[in-house]
C-alpha cells in the first residue's frame, strides 16, 4: 500500500483507513515510510505487551533513534526500555497514583464548577474545545504540577509539536520547526527544582531524587514528561468526551441518570476516539506476525485507534455506548508503558463533567465541528455546541 496516514485526508477521517488495514491483514508492509502497520486489536494488544521484542528505546515515532538522531533528549519514559525504564516509571506512578490524587479532587471539582459557571453565564452556545477543553486543563494542571504563571502558553504549543514529530518530517512538523528551539528552552526552564513550586507534582518528583529512588540528572527529564504528556493529551480527551455527547443525546441523559457513569464514559469516549492514534515500536529481533515474517530493526506502527474499533475485539465498535465495558481499550496503551497520567486524566474528566451534569439538560452541535490535525493526536479546534440549562433529572 502505498497510501500515507500521515496525509490531511486521512488526518481529517482516519476511519476507512483504519477498517482498510485491519481488513487487508495481520500486518501490512507501509513502503512509503518502510513501516509494518498493525491495526488489529490482537496484534496492537500483543505488540504493547512485549517489550522485549518491541522496544521504546529505539524511539515510538517514525524516527529510529539507533540511526537518526532524536530532536531532543530521549524521553527517560516513553523513549526506554527496561531497566532504565523502571526507576523514573515508579516514581511518577506514586506522584501522579490515585492516593495522590486524592487531595486534588475537592479542589479541581470546584475549579471545574467555577469554570463552567462562567462559560454558561455567557449563554448557552459557545466553542466546547476551547471554552472547556483546552480551557480547563490549563486551569488545573500547571497549578498542580508547580509551574509559574508566566508562559504558560506555551504548554500547548510545545506538546503539539512533541505529538507531530512522532509522525514523518512532513508540513505539520515544518509549522513547528520555528518554534521548536524557544519552546524547548521555556521547558527545559521549568524543570528546574528552583522555578518549580515547593509542592506539587514536579516538587515531589525533586523530592524522590532526594531520597535515591532516581538521580538528581533524571529528576528534570521527568519533569519534562509531564510538561510534553499532560496537557494536549488531557485536553483532546476533554474534546472527545464532550463531542461524544454532544453526537450521543441518549448517552448523556443516561449520564444524568446515573452519573456514576461518568468514569465509564471517559474510557468509553478515549475508546471511541482515541486521543492519541498512533505509536512506534521497534523490532529488536525478527518477529512472526501472522505469515509475515518483520525483520529485526523495524519500525512497527500501531495503529490504537483500529484496534479500539477493531469488530473482532468489539461489539458495535463504531457506537458510543455507555452500557459497554470499554476497559481493555488501548487508548492509554498497555503493558509497562501504559499512561502513568491516566488518573490525572480521569479526575479532570469526572470533574468537569459533575459540573456540566449539574447545570446541563441537554446538549447538542452548533455548527460543523473543526478538527486539528496532528499526526498522532485526533483532536479538535472548533466544537460549537449549544446547551439546554436544567438540572432536574
Ligand atoms: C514523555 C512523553 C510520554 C508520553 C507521551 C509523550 C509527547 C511524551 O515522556 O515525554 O508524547
Amino acid at each position: 500500500m502505498t497510501l500515507d496516514p500521515f496525509s490531511h485526508a486521512v488526518l481529517e477521517d482516519p476511519l476507512p483507513l483504519h477498517a482498510e488495514l485491519r481488513d487487508a491483514g495481520p500486518v501490512v508492509h507501509l513502503p512509503r515510510y518502510d513501516v509494518y502497520a498493525v491495526a488489529r486489536y490482537e496484534q496492537v494488544h500483543a505488540a504493547l505487551t512485549d517489550w522485549q521484542r518491541f522496544q521504546s528505546a529505539a524511539g515510538v515515532g517514525l524516527t529510529n533513534f539507533r540511526t537518526e538522531k532524536p530532536w531532543r533528549p530521549p524521553s527517560l519514559l516513553l523513549e526506554a526500555d527496561p531497566p532504565r525504564h523502571d526507576a523514573p516509571r515508579r516514581v511518577l506512578s506514586k506522584v501522579l497514583g490515585p492516593r495522590a490524587l486524592r487531595h486534588l479532587r475537592e479542589r479541581w471539582q470546584a475549579d471545574a464548577e467555577v469554570l463552567v459557571d462562567e462559560v454558561l453565564s455567557a449563554g448557552p452556545r459557545f466553542d466546547a474545545a476551547t471554552a472547556l477543553s483546552h480551557a480547563f486543563p490549563l486551569r488545573v494542571f500547571p497549578d498542580a504540577v508547580g509551574l509559574p504563571a508566566a508562559g504558560r502558553e506555551n504548554l500547548l504549543p510545545y506538546g503539539d509539536h512533541a505529538f507531530n514529530a512522532f509522525g514523518p518530517d512532513n508540513d505539520l512538523v515544518a509549522r513547528g520547526k520555528p518554534r521548536v528551539a524557544e519552546l524547548s528552552e521555556w521547558v527545559g526552564e521549568q524543570c528546574r527544582r528552583e522555578v518549580l513550586a515547593p509542592t506539587g507534582f514536579g516538587a515531589d518528583i525533586w523530592a524522590a531524587s532526594d531520597r535515591g529512588d532516581i538521580t538528581p540528572e533524571q529528576a528534570p527529564l521527568i519533569v519534562r514528561s509531564l510538561l510534553t504528556a499532560g496537557v494536549d493529551t488531557t485536553v483532546h480527551a476533554l474534546s472527545a468526551v464532550l463531542y461524544a455527547f454532544a453526537t450521543h443525546p441518549e448517552q448523556w441523559q443516561r449520564l444524568r441518570k446515573d452519573p456514576g457513569l461518568a468514569r465509564v464514559a471517559f474510557d468509553e469516549a478515549v475508546r471511541w476516539e482515541s486521543p492519541v492514534q498512533t505509536f512506534f515500536r521497534t523490532t529488536t529481533t525478527e518477529v512472526r506476525i501472522g505469515d509475515v515474517r518483520v525483520p529485526a530493526g523495524s519500525k512497527v506502527l500501531m495503529f490504537l485507534a483500529a484496534a479500539n474499533r477493531d469488530p473482532r475485539r468489539w461489539d458495535r465498535p463504531d457506537a458510543f455506548d455507555l452500557s459497554r465495558d470499554p476497559s481493555g481499550h488501548v487508548g492509554f496503551g498497555m503493558g509497562l508503558h501504559q499512561c502513568v497520567g491516566q488518573h490525572v486524566a480521569r479526575l479532570e474528566s469526572e470533574a468537569l463533567l459533575a459540573a456540566l451534569l449539574r447545570r446541563v439538560a441537554s446538549l447538542e452541535l452548533d455548527g460543523p465541528p473543526r478538527r486539528h490535525h496532528n499526526n498522532t493526536l485526533r483532536a479538535w479546534e472548533s466544537l460549537p455546541v449549544r446547551v439546554r440549562l436544567g438540572t432536574d433529572r
